[in-house]
């Protein structure tokens, strides 16, 4: 077996792209950003201290949920399959798991083959019997995996994509890149997907979770304007902005973003945009599924068959769905 995983790094946007996506959100008349961009080093630090906090419970109950349930779950779940692992991060949620799914091979997607680089090689050396190939490719748009994986077809493909990430597409978004992950793991080996999602709730535990008392989301939602100055060169000063975390009931998602706490002008080469007090950037939307809205969307992306788990308060969910 080689030791060593392999990587691809499939595309990675230009810093003039990046700088005219984000000008453009911010020239809008409702100024909006892509929650992408609240991930630079210190927001992927700020989110994993998210994880942590007491009144984000995502996190935690998704791993109770895999602790009650990941036997029956493995009995579902074809062994000796790929395990395709998007958004992998640190890859610490998948590899928690090898050993209760047994996979043949590991796949880990994330949006920098840099940053799974450190995380991959490590897990290699732990699990050196299991195939590891890392890829760097920004799916949120369009999930094609790049065919220099060379993935074996008579291999069936288990598709993973926890933490309720799902949640920050919107429902059309969520449609079609469900379409597309079937399209990845259907095949005559069987295969499918296993997702975290999270569920409708009261306002109030909704809320806590997405402004919590010792401010670490809102220093998450506010380090977006710094990654922001770095991207765009422009002059967001923190002090004129506040985090903003609130549920919108009807479209059953939280919304987030940064209001402005006085009259603002953002000015950058070649431009500004004035922003008078109360108003706000729009960063994030994090939307909140029922079981059955959820599991009808998994129907009409083309997969065949449902299993949803919960935690016993039912506050999230994680969905076998066989393609
Ligand atoms: C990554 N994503 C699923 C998180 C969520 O809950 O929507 C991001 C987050 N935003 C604020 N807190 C956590």
């Amino acid at each position: 077996m080689n030791p060593t995983p392999q990587f691809i790094q499939i595309y990675q946007a230009q810093a003039d792209h990046i700088r005219e996506e984000l000008l453009s959100g911010l020239r809008a008349s409702k100024a909006h950003t892509s929650p992408k961009y609240l991930y630079d080093e210190l927001g992927s630090k700020l989110f994993e201290a998210i994880t942590c906090i007491p009144e984000y419970y995502p996190t935690r109950t998704e791993a109770l949920i895999f602790n009650m349930h990941g036997h029956d779950m493995a009995k579902q779940i074809p062994a000796k399959s790929v395990f395709i692992d998007l958004g992998a991060g640190n890859c610490d949620k998948a590899a928690s798991l090898f050993n209760v799914f047994h996979p043949a091979r590991y796949v880990a997607v994330d949006i920098s083959v840099d940053f799974l680089k450190g995380s991959l090689e490590c897990l290699q050396r732990q699990f050196p019997e299991l195939e590891m190939s890392g890829v760097g490719m920004d799916f949120s748009s369009e999930l094609t995996l790049p065919a220099g994986l060379a993935l074996n077809p008579a291999q069936s493909k288990v598709m993973f994509f926890p933490g309720s990430s799902i949640g920050n597409f919107t429902p059309e978004e969520a449609l079609t890149f469900l379409k597309q992950v079937h399209g990845e793991c259907a095949s005559a080996a069987g295969g499918g997907l296993l997702i975290g999602v999270d569920l409708v709730k009261n306002k109030a535990v909704l809320e806590a979770a997405y402004d919590d008392a010792l401010g670490v989301t809102a220093a998450f939602n506010r380090n977006m304007l710094l990654h922001f100055n770095t991207l765009a060169g422009t002059n967001f000063q923190l002090e004129d902005w506040k985090h903003i975390g609130l549920y919108n009931t009807e479209r059953s998602r939280i919304e987030m973003h940064l209001e402005a706490l006085r009259d603002v002008t953002v000015a950058w080469e070649g431009g500004e945009r004035q922003f008078v007090e109360g108003e706000s950037i729009h960063t994030e939307n994090s939307y909140k599924w029922t079981l059955t809205g959820f599991e009808d969307m998994l129907k009409r992306a083309g997969f065949v068959a449902c299993i949803a788990y919960t935690d016993p308060e039912q506050k999230f969910a994680v969905f076998w769905a066989k393609a």
